[in-house]
């Protein structure tokens, strides 16, 4: 398949002012009649008509009344090409599609009987022939038809300015969007569903209705969505003026989607796992993901969707900056210090865990990628998550009003525009004052910067060095990488773990302050502090300022200081996984080496400290006691063996039992959270470290943590105690009679929740990354009932989780994990490539795997490539890997 490349962009050869649909829908055959109004863009070198479709029927295409012969356009793959069209063109197209045998989930499709629309990033020209591109922006106006008994509710953008009977048991709505919009922001949905609605007064007295629909049966799950929904139009008000724009914002649920959530105008349209919630079916993780997804998709339609891209490359132009402003308003909502660094950290564990390791493999590419292949393989990590810290080092390097004032420009300037990263940049630069030109290269340059700090202190002259040298490793089409404009938050603290006041020569108007925000833009830069008393430990990085790898050398005791005293609670937590990843390396290296096992009492202390100290938020002290994971600690090695780093870890969390036992068990009692489930920050915090303790304590054996844990099994009233207890159990090793017990908790939990498939989800996921499940078991539960390949949460819950949550499993030596893993690719490439394009990327690393392993792991990537009829999705993934 051809690669497209950014350097080739050219604008479209027509614009196109109005876009007028009718729909005839039917689940087997739909008819879609479409009349666009074009002219002729002359700044374009571009001089044909362009349309693109894919999977139509073509019944009909007429250009200013006329119907086009055949030898009046050419179609090549997915382009269609008409020559020599007049400035002014009206085209009116009739297409048939298939929406029940669509099983892509991209264009229209049929979700348990309904209709359901998917168009980013090129699903549109599945419905019609269209300049499907995100630079060509129109007004919609849409006209729904369909019987009236199987499909009463016919939603579509905008305003919804007609509906009625049609007479023959069919019924009609008409749907108009006031704002022009790139065609991937199109949305339909048709079928049977119940709504939750609200009208909800703005902060300007406009009152607007919100709806939440939903599948009948499911209007208890709706309240949190709703609340969400309140929160981000408030929130997004409040923090950066803007307001919504429509009279009416609906979201609605479905089982069958490929992605979380999409942000089509006016008619969000969201998988269920982020919408439906109550006590009894959702945890705590369930509640943020949900707050975090509906402010994100909300928080689009200004940045997306009022201002769009002009082409697919700057994806992360919208995305960084949307995943940036969901980040904010999910920790403006906790609100405290505290609760602002936990949402902090558990954002970079992200990063860091499938970000870095993504930089660090074939499918690495920039910010604002150079070239793909099929554009849905660049949803990823680094477009979203590195994307959203590059928007934040903006944030860091402006401040507050700085970076609003920023925003604020960006819409003065590009209100209904597609525009490129580089216009984000120029408005941060100008309503600033300052000179972005090498921040470009955050955009521009792949790879994960190191940062090696190297100090020097000089107790006669009282001066502190720190110098700073960066570099990037190469990564694929890029060998040589120049310096990039690194922030880096700092503070030195004395013996006690005091901030000093900073004097530092190059930021003398800041004299005396405690944090400074270091500016490196070199490749290597000395920093000199003065009046500093005594040699002082340095806490760099703070808040983690910026998407790198950080390399200084602490001693022990340094880290223990930064542990228990440092003033940014992200480093305080950074300095505990440092005192951890090095021991886990160390105790993998004596896996390895068949040596025995120990680990030392300064880590054990430490974390002794961390957990009975009640000064500090239960959720910060989870943090604290959660160990780097596997896929963390493999990071550290060139060569990776997951068993032993699987045996290394469990070492270290049966000895820290061992050791911690009676303040886990404190730490399990004082943080009970009885009465009513509410998901409030407190309570959430109090049920995570609980249910932290309740891990550490099944992983040292005995009756009465096993007790403990069918107890609080049995009597939860909520499903994040229920799913915690049930994880334990399934994970202890115990006597048989034990695992016969924990079989027969696995059985009721499904009996007890078979009627909701996003718990079932949890069921199977809980199994797939249990350490007793092997290949077999995996191929045991594809044979259950409940399982299927077709719906992307099931096939996620399943197979995914084992590919990529149970490392030492799924790299047996036999390579029999790889072997399941290219079934189902390859199943999976027939049904929805989206999907399996995804699973594909579970081998993306296996060069940093020992020959053996290696070996297995070529032969299924090969197989996979060799397959017939093998998707663009799966094909780039694949010959990437094996490139
Ligand atoms: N635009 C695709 C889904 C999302 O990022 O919101
Ligand atoms: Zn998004």
């Amino acid at each position: 398949p051809p690669t497209i490349f950014r350097k080739d962009y050219v604008a479209p050869g027509f614009w196109v002012d109005t876009v007028e649909m009718g729909f005839d829908l039917d689940l087997h055959e739909t008819h879609v009649a479409t009349r666009i109004t074009m002219r002729r863009n002359h700044d374009s070198a571009e001089k044909d008509l362009v349309l693109f479709g894919a999977s139509l029927k073509l019944l009909q295409l007429r250009m200013n009344g006329v119907n086009l012969k055949k030898n009046a356009y050419t179609i090549d793959g997915e382009v269609m090409r008409i020559a020599n069209a007049p400035d002014e063109v009206t085209l009116e197209i009739e297409t048939l599609i298939k929406p029940l045998k669509n099983t892509s989930l991209s264009g229209l499709y049929a979700s348990n009987g309904n209709f359901i629309t998917q168009c980013e990033a090129e699903g549109f020209r599945k419905i019609t022939w269209f300049p499907d591109r995100p630079d060509v922006m129109a007004k919609y106006t849409v006209m729904l038809r369909a019987n009236k008994k199987k499909f009463p509710i016919l939603l579509g953008n905008g305003n919804l300015i007609e509906e009625g009977d049609l007479g023959d048991g069919r019924h009609f709505a008409k749907w108009e969007d006031p704002f022009k919009k790139p065609s991937y922001l199109f949305a339909l949905v048709a079928g049977k569903l119940v709504c939750q609605e609200e009208n909800y007064t703005l902060k300007s007295g406009r009152s607007v209705l919100l709806q939440v629909w939903v599948e009948d049966g499911n209007l208890d799950k709706t309240q949190h969505a709703m609340d969400s929904l309140k929160n981000s139009i408030r929130w997004d008000e409040e923090r950066f003026g803007l307001e919504l724009d429509l009279d009416r914002f609906m979201i609605v649920a479905t089982s069958d989607f490929n992605m979380g959530a999409m942000e089509n105008k006016g008619l969000n349209i969201f998988n269920t796992k982020y919408v439906l919630a109550n006590s009894r079916i959702a945890t705590d993780v369930d509640y943020a993901g949900i707050e975090s997804v509906v402010g994100h998709e909300y928080f689009h339609n200004w940045t997306g969707n009022r201002v769009t891209c002009r082409d697919w490359f700057q994806l992360s132009l919208k995305e960084g900056l949307t995943v940036f402003r969901d980040q904010e308003f999910s920790a403006d909502l906790v609100g405290t210090t505290t609760g602002r660094a936990v949402k902090r950290i558990e954002d970079v564990r992200v990063l860091r865990q499938v970000q870095f390791s993504e930089d660090a493999g074939p499918m690495a590419h920039p910010v604002r990628p150079d070239s793909f292949v099929e554009i849905n393989n660049f949803y990823t990590v680094t477009i979203y998550e590195k994307g959203s810290e590059v928007v934040r080092m903006y944030y860091t390097l402006l401040g507050h009003e700085g970076f609003r004032k920023g925003m604020d420009l960006y819409f003065a300037r590009h209100d209904g525009q597609a525009v490129e990263c580089d216009d984000f940049r120029a408005a941060m630069a100008d309503s600033s004052g300052r000179d972005l030109t090498q921040f470009e290269r955050w955009y521009s340059q792949s790879g994960t910067p190191r940062v090696k700090a190297e100090t020097t202190y000089d107790a006669e002259t009282q001066t502190y060095q720190l110098t700073l040298s960066q570099s990037c490793p190469a990564t694929p089409g890029q060998d040589e990488k120049l310096p990039f404009h690194i922030p880096v938050a700092m503070g030195l603290l004395d013996a006690e773990g005091k901030d000093i006041a900073l004097h530092c020569d190059a930021y003398s108007a800041l004299a005396g302050a405690t944090n400074l925000i270091l500016e490196l833009t070199e490749a290597s830069q000395t920093f000199t502090f003065t009046g500093v008393a005594a040699k002082p430990v340095p806490s760099l990085l703070r808040n983690f300022s910026a998407p790198v790898l950080l390399d200084i050398e602490y001693s022990d005791e340094e880290l223990g200081l930064l542990l228990a005293n440092d003033s940014d609670p992200f480093n305080r937590w950074e300095a505990g996984q440092r005192l951890a990843t090095r021991r886990l390396v160390k105790l993998t290296k004596a896996v390895q080496a068949g040596e025995t096992l120990e680990l030392d009492s300064m880590f054990i202390e430490a974390l002794r400290a961390t957990l009975v100290n009640e000064s500090l938020d239960p959720s910060f002290r989870e943090l604290v006691l959660t160990l780097p994971s596997e896929a963390m600690i493999a990071e550290e090695f060139d060569v990776v063996d997951p068993q032993a780093i699987h045996t290394a870890r469990q070492f270290v969390r049966t000895a820290l039992t061992q050791h911690l036992r009676a303040e886990f068990l404190s730490a399990y009692e004082a943080n009970l959270t009885p009465g009513q489930y509410t998901p409030d920050a407190i309570s959430m915090a109090k049920r995570a470290l609980k249910n932290l303790a309740l891990s550490y304590l099944s992983a040292w054996s005995d009756e009465s943590t096993f007790e403990l844990a069918q107890t609080q099994f049995d009597e939860a009233e909520n499903m994040t105690d229920r799913l915690a207890a049930l994880s334990a159990l399934t994970n202890f090793h115990g006597t048989e009679t034990q695992a016969n017990a924990a079989a027969q908790s696995l059985k009721k939990f499904y009996k007890d929740f078979k009627k909701e498939a996003l718990v079932i989800d949890k069921w199977f996921m809980l199994q797939a990354v249990a350490d007793t499940t092997d290949v077999a078991k995996v191929r045991e539960l594809m044979e259950h009932k409940a399982f299927t390949l077709g719906n992307p949460n099931r096939a996620r819950s399943l197979t995914f989780s084992f590919c990529n949550g149970n490392p030492s499993r799924f790299h047996a030596a036999d390579g029999s994990g790889y072997a399941l893993w290219a079934e189902l690719v390859i199943e999976l490439n027939k049904i929805n490539p989206q999907v399996a394009a995804r699973l594909a990327r579970s081998l993306d690393r296996w060069k940093k795997y020992p020959l053996h392993l290696q070996e297995h792991m070529k032969l299924a990537l090969e197989k996979v490539a060799a397959t017939k009829k093998l998707s663009k999705d799966v094909a780039e993934v694949i010959g990437k890997a094996l490139a």
